[in-house]
């Protein structure tokens, strides 16, 4: 075998790896705990694509964030932190000085309750240590609240509670005093 044949063989060997995207489940609850439907985010070559499929909802119109930290204790999902905003920008794609990374706008639950939708956090990736992760120590997660978003007031758009909640990527800060 030449040297070129070996390159070949060494590169074909490591393509399952390299072409295999990190993909992650996770579960929606609302705000009693009671899982209401999954989240799924794959790593992609121009962002995070993130589809959830939802029953059991509130009807109507309501805003949806990324949030800067992997947790969700309800009732009120205070846990999940403001908004993921690694650029520093301003609430709403409709501010100049907007968005935040994790604005993702509103979504329009089903008169029956029900949500399946697809969307591209653009620019974003799940693998730790690279600009504009969302494999932060802090973790991130996945908020829907119980009014539309107005896409430009700081920091929510008037988006009001927040009544779903799916831990997107779990903090990685073990708290002081424990040893691993
Ligand atoms: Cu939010």
């Amino acid at each position: 075998m030449n040297i070129t044949s070996k390159f070949v063989l060494a590169l074909s060997l490591s393509m399952p790896v390299a072409a295999m995207s990190a993909t992650k489940e996770t579960n929606f609850v609302d705000m009693s705990g009671k899982v209401v439907g999954t989240a799924t985010a794959v790593d992609q070559k121009n962002g995070v694509k993130i589809s959830v499929n939802l029953s059991g909802l509130e009807p109507g119109k309501r805003g949806m964030h990324i949030h800067a930290a992997g947790k969700c204790e309800g009732p009120k999902f205070e846990s999940a932190a403001d908004h993921f905003n690694p650029t520093k920008r301003h609430h709403g794609k409709k501010s100049l000085r907007g968005p935040h990374l994790g604005d993702l706008g509103n979504v329009e639950i089903a008169a029956d309750g029900t949500l399946k939708k697809d969307f591209t956090l653009k620019g974003t990736t799940l693998n730790p240590g690279t600009p504009n992760s969302l494999a932060t120590e802090a973790g991130t997660s996945i908020i829907i609240h119980a009014n539309p978003d107005d896409e430009k007031s700081d920091p929510s758009g008037h988006s009001g509670d927040r009544i779903y909640c799916a831990v997107l990527t779990e903090p990685k800060t073990v708290p002081a005093g424990i040893v691993q």
